[in-house]
């Protein structure tokens, strides 16, 4: 009989490259020293410390798989998964500030900028120096960003950009901003452009009160006819495929995420399931909270391995959407129940911060939302097997 790890049920480990074990230990150990130590504090105090980002950077974890030459590591998709568990396996906020700078920001620059972009930008958004976001989500343009009204005319030498973004993951920190807006110019077909912090008409106030992601600052973006050159439209890319370019690759890291974040319930569950003693016997030896533990070890091992499978497909170039929209959809919603139920298995503790259970719940119903609701990638999936458009 072989050996089971409880642990690694089907042997991940193995499935991975030496590098893309070297890069997953290298960004553990910065989750470890740089991240849980303060994780609490932030997110309590809803705080978002912007040297963080130079902490990821020199870390090298903006923008893995990025060219060296831009300031990446080169790294494959499956390295940046890797990367993705480890840093939600602390907090979710803290993987979302690291995947829309590499997901987000770095990669529409990298796929759909001019070299002069790519040489302006990148390496600073690699080392942390400056910070990105991604303007795609309005007030009135959620699921359906295609519905989006902010536009962009054309005047002498560049265009005028007026509109405004919300929700926006860093935008009230961010140096850089990634925007979509309709273009009288193309047609009155979406195009991106790159904007800079200090251009007049350019403003990003902080949305406060949130109860959930409250280690990552969201804001707004507003632009009041803010002026730019021709140079700070992405000349590489038009129509939606542009901004769901990027969301493919910010879909796929969060599959990853999302099982770092279960993971970390999971395990917490076990531990304080063999500690804990009621009726004269750990709740550990029941056989209802040896089911959930069964669950959890199950989803996550299913999930991990859909991710990996998805990941390696990435980075032959064979994958589709589609199966983007399963694995965020499967291991989001799957995660988020298995922090509810890890937050049941702790009793009264499990509301407690420095039980950490009930900040990955919370941050999970974000998780479950952005980027694509839980429904909606439901909606791609039904369409893609239908022909059937339900949306609307
Ligand atoms: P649809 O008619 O399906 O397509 C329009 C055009 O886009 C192309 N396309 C894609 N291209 C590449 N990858 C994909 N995944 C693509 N999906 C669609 C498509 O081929 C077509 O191209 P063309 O050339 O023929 O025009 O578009 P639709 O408007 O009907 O889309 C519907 C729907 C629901 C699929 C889409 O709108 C959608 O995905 N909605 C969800 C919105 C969303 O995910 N927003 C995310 C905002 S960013 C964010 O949340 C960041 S969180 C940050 C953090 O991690 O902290
Ligand atoms: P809505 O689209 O109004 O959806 C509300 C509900 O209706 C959902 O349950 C949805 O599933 C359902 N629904 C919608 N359409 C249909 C339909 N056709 N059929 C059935 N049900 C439907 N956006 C960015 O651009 N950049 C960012 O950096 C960013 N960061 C974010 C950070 C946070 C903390 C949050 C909360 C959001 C962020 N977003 C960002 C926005 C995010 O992508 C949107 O919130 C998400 O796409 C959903 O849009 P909405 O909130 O407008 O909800």
């Amino acid at each position: 009989r072989n050996s089971f790890s409880w642990s690694d049920p089907f042997l991940l480990e193995d499935q991975l490259s030496a590098e893309e074990r070297m890069i997953r230990d290298s960004a553990a150990a910065f989750a470890a020293d740089k991240l849980a130590p303060r994780v609490a504090d932030d997110y309590l105090e809803e705080r978002v410390d912007p040297t963080i980002f130079a902490d990821f950077g020199a870390a090298g974890l903006l923008g893995a798989t990025v060219p060296e030459q831009y300031g990446g590591l080169g790294a494959s998709y499956v390295a940046y998964g890797l990367i993705a568990r480890e840093i939600e396996r602390v907090d979710s906020g803290y993987r979302s500030m690291m995947s829309v700078q590499s997901s987000l920001v770095m990669y529409p620059i990298l796929a759909y900028g001019s070299e002069d972009q790519k040489k302006k930008y990148l390496p600073k958004l690699a080392s942390g120096e400056w910070i990105g976001c991604f303007g795609l989500t309005e007030p009135d343009a959620g699921s359906d960003p295609g519905g989006m009204k902010t536009r962009a005319e054309k005047i002498d030498g560049g265009y005028r950009l007026h509109g405004s973004k919300t929700w926006i993951s860093n935008s009230p920190i961010a140096d850089v901003f990634v925007v979509w807006a309709k273009s009288a110019a193309h047609e009155g077909k979406v195009r991106g452009f790159v904007l800079e912090n200090g251009t007049k008409g350019l403003s990003a106030p902080k949305i406060g009160g949130k109860l959930s992601l409250r280690a990552s600052v969201t804001g707004e973006i507003v632009m009041d006819g803010v002026e730019v050159g021709e140079d700070a439209l992405l000349p590489d890319v038009e129509g939606m495929s542009g901004p769901f370019g990027c969301l493919n690759r910010a879909r796929y890291g969060i599959s990853w995420g999302t099982m770092g974040a279960a993971e970390d319930c999971w395990h917490r569950a076990r531990q304080y399931g063999l500690d804990r003693k009621q009726f004269g016997r750990p709740l550990a030896a029941t056989q209802l909270f040896q089911k959930k533990l069964a669950d959890m070890q199950t989803e996550i091992a299913l999930g991990l391995q859909a991710s990996l499978r998805v990941g390696r497909l990435m980075d032959e170039g064979r994958f589709a959407p589609e199966m983007i929209s399963i694995v965020k959809r499967n291991n989001c919603g799957k995660a988020l129940d298995i922090a509810r139920q890890s937050r049941d298995m702790h009793g009264g503790n499990g509301i407690q911060i420095e039980y950490q259970i009930m900040r990955h719940a919370q941050n999970l119903e974000t998780v479950n939302t952005y980027e694509g609701t839980h429904d909606v990638h439901a909606l791609i999936l039904g369409r893609a097997q239908t022909g059937l458009q339900a949306f609307f």
